[in-house]
């Protein structure tokens, strides 16, 4: 059964079209900087919210109507349910996507059960993946929503939830590598705390980091060559969240010897909830080489909780990727849309539009920061801004020629600094305005 009959494959019509259907600035087989915007942006389409979602907030049950949400919960179900998604994933003409184990195969009464659900549904995505050649850009597992999970997976003081989440992950690896995935994602669920009387971090935090070894681990162990990513948020569900941001994840990945085998996945509204901007975000991943892939949404300045919502803010994704290109593109990751389309609109079709909406508002940053980089005026003005390490003491200094000793010496020579310059604000906001409009 087609989920979608009236719609066809949405296609490029460019800039000026006043169809809702239609791209206006994703052209995949465009090429900017050379590659084309299909490979440089790896859209990618998130099982939990679009074939899983219904819309459902704290104060009412969801309204969706969506024809795969028809089920008995059965296999059979999980599988109409996965060839729907793909007919829309296709006719989106997105390459990619992604899942929790829980969002495609039903758990059964036992672990056993559950896994062998995941086998039956595994295959007919490997199926579906084949006839469409659409890709698993990462998968992962669902370590948050079952009441074991309450007071954390890794980080439970129950071991036995612990050794259920070990159980889940390897599964979840096993389909992950089974479908080809190109990752596997951590995101921390519940592992965090709310209160610190009856918590001890440093232990927890020490679980978390040996399931993570133990994922490493059997990654060898089976062959699976995809990228692992830690996913940092601040908060939700817990009060405080132990992967709170870029920053705190590299650290905990270097205090536990990871670093060389996980990379970030940054989400947006996680950045924004950390009181950061995803720019921020990305800069501090990509300077220390952690860059893998974004969840790519949006918060509202005026809710505050993670609301998922789609990006449909041009100057927000033209920063996206500029960092994104500053530091190469991507490897591995992709922009995955973890965004959800809002309860009022429960129309099947308001999800087309909000994925439209979302890839051409990357599209268009991609272009402007394509020109921006062309133009090279921004990055004159920013090498500018730091002359004076480029030649006299600020050489010297970033070559290890000095020491404090010596820079008394100079300054007691010299005796006073050079005077700054204006960092010009104003100046550089208004320079990226005049590409974006
Ligand atoms: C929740 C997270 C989640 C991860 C995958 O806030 O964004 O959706 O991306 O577990
Ligand atoms: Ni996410
Ligand atoms: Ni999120």
């Amino acid at each position: 059964m087609a989920a979608f009959p009236e719609i066809e494959k949405i296609s490029y019509e460019g800039p000026e079209s006043h169809n809702p259907l239609a791209f206006r600035h994703y052209d995949a087989d465009a090429v900017i900087e050379g590659r084309s915007m299909k490979e440089h942006l790896r859209f990618s389409v998130v099982y939990w919210h679009t074939f899983r979602g219904a819309g459902a907030d704290p104060f009412g049950p969801g309204c969706a109507e969506r024809a795969w949400q028809l089920e008995d919960g059965s296999v059979d179900d999980a599988i109409r349910r996965a060839e729907m998604a793909f007919e829309f994933i296709e006719k989106l003409g997105a390459p990619y996507y992604a899942f929790h184990d829980r969002d495609i195969a039903p758990e059964g009464k036992t672990l056993q059960e559950t896994n062998q659900n995941l086998d039956a549904v595994a295959e007919a995505l490997s199926q579906l993946q084949s006839s469409t050649g659409i890709k698993l850009l990462w998968g992962t597992a669902n370590l948050f929503s079952n009441k074991r999970y309450m007071h954390g997976a890794a980080t439970s003081p129950n071991a036995d939830a612990f050794a259920f989440a070990a159980a889940q992950v390897k599964k979840a690896l096993e389909i992950t590598n089974q479908l080809g995935g190109e990752g596997y994602t951590f995101w921390g669920g519940r592992e965090g705390y709310q209160n610190l009387w009856n918590t001890d971090m440093k232990r927890e935090l020490d679980h978390l980091a040996q399931l993570l070894h133990m994922a490493v681990d059997y990654a060898k162990e089976i062959g699976f060559e995809g990228q692992f990513y830690i996913e940092p948020k601040p908060k939700e569900p817990t009060k405080h969240q132990y992967d709170s941001d870029a920053a705190a994840c590299i650290n905990f990945l270097r205090a536990y010897d990871l670093e060389n085998h996980l990379k970030l996945n940054l989400e947006t509204n996680h950045a924004t909830l950390a009181g950061h901007t995803m720019m921020h975000e990305m800069d501090t991943a990509g300077s220390q080489g952690m860059l893998g892939s974004i969840d790519a949404n949006t918060g509202d300045e005026l809710l505050g909780w993670d609301t998922d919502q789609f990006p449909t803010n041009v100057y927000l994704t033209t920063q996206c990727m500029l960092m994104l290109l500053k530091y190469g593109g991507f490897k591995s990751g992709g922009v995955n849309f973890d965004a959800k389309v809002r309860r009022e609109s429960f129309e099947p079709i308001d999800l087309f539009h909000a994925h439209i909406g979302g890839m051409d508002a990357f599209a268009a940053g991609l272009k402007i920061a394509a020109a921006i980089r062309a133009d090279g005026e921004l990055a004159r003005l920013l090498s500018e801004r730091y002359a004076s390490w480029d030649s006299g003491v600020g050489a010297a200094i970033e070559k290890g020629e000095h020491s404090l000793k010596t820079l008394e010496a100079y300054m007691l020579e010299k005796g006073e600094a050079d005077a700054n310059t204006s960092g010009r604000q104003e100046m550089l906001e208004n320079l990226i305005n005049r590409y974006v409009y």
